[in-house]
């Protein structure tokens, strides 16, 4: 399929290592996957559901023991220890490759190896990046035909030519946790992951590559990786204006990405167009601002708690073509069920972990907590028409956002580029299900990419400075956000999902000077009767009030949080930070 030379001495390398009895290369075409998906439907891997509910649509159960990303078993090696930052765990790449080329030698025996090319980013596109992956699971397969443009099209963006590919070795092997590794050599391109069959372990062009890898690419090259959706607010007049937004895994995101604009601005003609929902790589453009692409062509979302109030564009998207992954299977019209999709659950049904489960008498889950659907983006009603742009969309605002109960205000802007790395440097949010650990645990995460920056967290600080520096006055606005303000009885106070929109247009109006600000203690945020409220019944303007109060006791802990966090990054955490936080400090006297 390639006169590759780079490609395929590396792919021969890995047989020799793997030893599997037989290798398949994916070429994309129809014929081959359905053959893959009758394959994974015949031996259990896969089932196949209703043809008339859910075309083309399967669902999986992975190991029990294995449902989420594993932090502690992620590693990024490079050659010296200090690259890869206090975040990340580390191991010298010549202890790790022997390590774990002891554990792949011989383990596809009797397995085939399917050689996947893939393309991340529009095919055509000089911001697009290719990978291989090299997998004995089916099931990874067929996720990343959803996922990512795979196949010839991905050889070809390549060349005959180029060693400019991810190299991405993955293998089930038995599943053990006890051995699971998922490894990155940023200075070699390459990810090594064993033992998992979980989706952000395994589908390697996600996580592994377009974030952690290509983050590292990025700070070499001049551009950004980063975990943030893509979303454009078209106006009545049809003008488009496009936000990226980062948050920690599950706070929330493929929800923004996808949202119905409320009555009122409907009304008007306002529209929202989603162009990714996880993931953006952004560059600045010839004519200086900053533009970005989704490098996937697929989500990968949690499915309980998505349903037609939530996000009925997410549940739409999944109606057809998808692979759904640890929800529960009603077996009387053979479909799927998960906790928030209705108040119906199935009596007849088998849960997430293959039991025999009934929803109305049972006190266990029939989903687990981070299952998942793996849908085609082109299924989404929403998606925009820039979704294979080449060029991308040019970004005019940046929002960090986490999930924290008090502190955090519900909407202020950043009073400079600078300023805005650092209030995305100090982002911090309660855990969630995606990762294996306690839940609703506050942790900071920089602009959610703690578990996915692939070197120095100090360095990705000074990255981000330098990118503001070349932008200069066409650097989008920077925003932080915080949906999940809670009351004393622990209930959120912002009814969230569609209505977040009405804080997007204050957002968007900020970027075009339409609208004041008013400077608090920590940057610039609305007059609370700027936030546009009709049609809510629950929100009066003194709620709004009490949403954007800052409380000084509180950040004054948050100041001394952010300087114990800040103490690990040493001499590699740019001034400028330590100047805001300074500033911060000063501010709240
Ligand atoms: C994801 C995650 O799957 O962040 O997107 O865990
Ligand atoms: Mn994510």
């Amino acid at each position: 399929m390639t006169k590759n030379q780079n490609v395929l001495s590396w792919v021969d390398e890995m047989i020799k290592l793997c030893k599997p009895d037989k290798v398949v290369w994916l070429d994309g075409s129809e014929e081959q996957l359905q053959a893959l998906r009758d394959e994974a439907c015949s031996t259990g891997e896969m089932i196949k559901l209703n043809e008339e509910k859910l075309p083309g649509c399967y669902l999986h159960r992975t190991a029990v023991n294995d449902v989420a990303r594993v932090e502690h078993r992620t590693f990024i090696c490079t050659r010296k220890k200090e690259d890869a930052g206090p975040i990340n765990n580390w191991e010298d790449p010549v202890v790790m490759y022997d390590r774990l080329t002891k554990m792949y030698d011989g383990v596809m025996k009797g397995r085939t190896m399917y050689v996947i090319p893939y393309c991340m980013g529009p095919i055509g596109s000089k911001l697009s990046k290719v990978g291989v992956e090299l997998t004995d699971s089916i099931y990874v397969v067929l996720n990343m035909d959803i996922m990512t443009r795979m196949g010839k099209c991905a050889l070809e963006q390549l060349g005959d030519e180029s060693n400019d590919f991810v190299r991405g070795l993955h293998s089930k092997a038995d599943v053990d946790e006890e051995k699971r590794y998922i490894v990155h050599f940023p200075e070699d391109n390459a990810i090594w992951s064993i033992n998992s069959g979980y989706g952000g372990n395994v589908l390697l062009g996600k996580k592994c590559f377009a974030l952690r890898i290509a983050s590292y690419q990025g700070k070499n090259e001049g551009w950004m990786a980063e975990h943030m959706l893509i979303l454009g607010v078209e106006t009545p007049s049809g003008e488009t204006k496009y936000i990226a937004a980062a948050f920690p895994s599950a706070c929330g995101k493929t929800n923004l990405a996808m949202l119905i604009p409320p009555e009122v601005y409907k009304k008007q003609g306002y529209k929202v167009w989603t162009v990714g929902d996880d993931i953006a790589w952004m560059r600045i453009g010839t004519d200086g601002r900053l533009w970005a692409i989704n490098p996937e062509a697929g989500f990968f979302g949690v499915a309980p708690g998505t349903n037609d109030k939530s996000n009925p564009n997410a549940l739409a998207t999944t109606k057809r073509g998808t692979i759904f992954t640890n929800v529960a299977h009603n077996l009387d019209d053979n479909t799927v069920w998960w906790e928030g999709l209705d108040k119906n659950p199935p009596e007849n049904a088998i849960d997430w972990k293959g039991n025999p489960w009934n929803g109305k008498t049972s006190s266990e889950k029939g989903a687990n907590p981070n299952s998942r659907f793996t849908a085609p983006a082109k299924n989404c009603p929403c998606i925009s028409d820039k979704f294979n742009d080449p060029l991308g969309v040019p970004i005019s605002a940046i929002v960090f956002g986490g999930r924290r109960a008090k502190t955090a205000p519900l909407v202020y802007q950043s009073r400079s580029w600078q300023h805005g790395v650092f209030v995305g440097s100090i982002m911090a949010s309660e855990t969630t299900a995606a990762a294996t650990g306690a839940v609703g645990v506050v942790r900071r995460d920089p602009m959610a990419m703690r578990p996915f920056c692939g070197y120095h967290m100090g360095d990705y600080f000074g990255h981000w400075l330098e990118m503001g520096k070349k932008l200069g006055d066409k650097a989008p606005k920077i925003f932080n956000v915080n949906w999940f303000r809670t009351d004393d009885e622990g209930h959120f106070i912002w009814p969230g999902f569609g209505d977040n929109m009405r804080v997007l247009m204050w957002i968007l109006d900020r970027c075009e000077g339409k609208v004041d600000a008013v400077e608090t203690a920590i940057g610039y945020e609305p007059k609370a009767e700027d936030i546009n409220i009709e049609g809510l019944s629950d929100i009066t303007v003194d709620t709004v009030k009490g949403l954007l109060d800052v409380d000084k006791a509180l950040w004054q802990e948050e100041a001394a949080g952010i300087e114990d966090f800040y103490k690990q990054f040493g001499d590699r955490l740019p001034a400028e930070l330590k100047a805001e936080l300074e500033t911060l400090k000063a501010n709240l006297k």
